[in-house]
């Protein structure tokens, strides 16, 4: 029983270990805006081996898991002296999820979760389920997460098990280890997710990025991107949402949207990644798209390529809830070099690799949606022309195209 016991002990400690120190890398395919590396950063079997079984031979003869974890993902991303952090959304099997760190110096790959999850703070209400954070370095000096906290209707009868309502949590750190804990926010919405905070002041405010939403899974007649000002950050209140990004029917984000990270500012302006949903025969399908807003005027959207930036691909197809792209965390680089942190799947985390320059690029340069058919056809019949023109002037792209 005992060698038993300490064998696979062993095995399970080698698979580990292979897992954490396994070198990733980018794929080859290339769209030329991003490039997917090949393996997931965070996945379940990444979570310490002592959060899930207990080793003690004596309570654990069979070296039973002991605590389940079903999936790792939605992470909230920073740099912060040279290292990367992602605070994962751990599901356990219990379907609740608590937040956790893990960190890596490649960014990449070689991800390690510290040694104990996230304890966090609660407010007077406590919460059922906290998932989803924002982690944004604030110019106020703090770290703030904002998450998404779930609760119970309470008008909800005993027969309706399901109602929830789903809120924004604000908490803050100047180290990532011990948070302190403010009042939700408060909104002219009944719901809200997917808050996000803007890194900046704004006429001397807090801005926010909000999602708000009538109930807990359809935004009915809310849904879009907001946003809202507030003065005091330790008891946030938002009195006006103005909705920056609306639903739009028969796009990517008819259903509903919210927004990702916090945006990244560039000379251009704002750039922002954000999640569209629509409704297929299916189930809902979540895919991520870009847009920049304006400098000075953070409400106004001043390019918006049509459709989709990402979407999900094979594997990342399959999971808890699939056929969903969905990402809160990325991280800018010294160089420009961009790593989206995304989740397939509400399973798994991966990294993508992109740059300023690329995404602005992107950006400027791609149709906006025309929002039917014959536009589509009239952008990509342009392209068309332009191409047949060059191929005449530059024999060598043509001939390219043959090899
Ligand atoms: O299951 C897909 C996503 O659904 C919710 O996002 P949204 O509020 O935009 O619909 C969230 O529960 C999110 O965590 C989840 O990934």
């Amino acid at each position: 029983m005992r060698s038993k016991f300490y064998n696979r002990l062993y095995l399970m400690q080698q698979q580990y270990n292979l897992l954490i120190n396994r070198v990733n890398e980018p794929v080859s395919e290339f769209n030329g805006v991003y490039r997917r590396f090949r393996y997931p950063v965070l996945t379940p079997s990444h979570t310490p081996l002592n959060w899930r079984y207990d080793f003690d031979m004596r309570s654990n003869p069979f070296l039973m898991e002991r605590f389940g974890i079903n999936a790792v993902f939605n992470a909230g991303a920073i740099k912060r002296d040279g290292k990367y952090y992602l605070v994962a959304r751990v599901e356990g099997v219990d379907r609740k999820s608590f937040f956790a760190i893990a960190e890596s110096s490649t960014g990449v790959d070689h991800f390690v979760f510290k040694d104990f999850p996230i304890a966090m703070p609660e407010t007077n209400q406590p919460d059922t389920n906290v998932y989803d954070m924002r982690l944004v370095e604030h110019e106020d000096g703090w770290i703030y997460g904002l998450f998404c906290t779930e609760r119970r209707d309470p008008k909800s009868g005993e027969a309706d098990q399901s109602a929830a309502i789903a809120q924004c949590g604000i908490a803050r750190t100047h180290d990532l280890d011990n948070w302190e804990r403010l009042p939700d926010l408060i909104t002219p919405s009944p719901q809200q997710r997917n808050v996000v905070l803007h890194p900046e002041f704004v006429d001397g405010k807090y801005a926010f990025y909000t999602r708000p939403q009538d109930g807990f899974i359809e935004a009915g007649s809310g849904g879009g991107i907001g946003f809202g000002l507030c003065d005091d950050i330790t008891n946030a209140v938002i009195q006006k949402e103005t909705v920056i990004d609306k639903k739009v029917y028969h796009t990517i984000y008819e259903a509903k949207n919210g927004l990702g990270p916090a945006p990244i500012k560039t000379r251009h302006g704002w750039i922002h990644l954000a999640h569209g949903v629509r409704n297929t025969a299916a189930g809902l399908r979540y895919v991520l798209y870009l847009f920049m807003t304006d400098l000075e005027d953070l409400t106004k959207v001043i390019y918006k390529p049509a459709g989709y930036f990402m979407a999900p691909e094979a594997e990342e197809r399959i999971g808890d809830v699939s056929n969903v792209l969905f990402s809160n965390g990325w991280v800018v680089n010294d160089d420009g070099s961009i790593y989206i942190y995304y989740a397939s799947s509400d399973s798994r985390m991966h990294v993508a690799e992109t740059s300023v320059l690329q995404l602005l690029d992107y950006l400027m340069h791609t149709a906006p949606d025309g929002y039917n058919s014959a536009s589509s056809v009239a952008t990509v019949t342009a392209i068309i022309s332009k191409n047949k023109e060059l191929e005449k002037l530059d024999p060598e792209v043509y001939e390219l195209q043959l090899i």
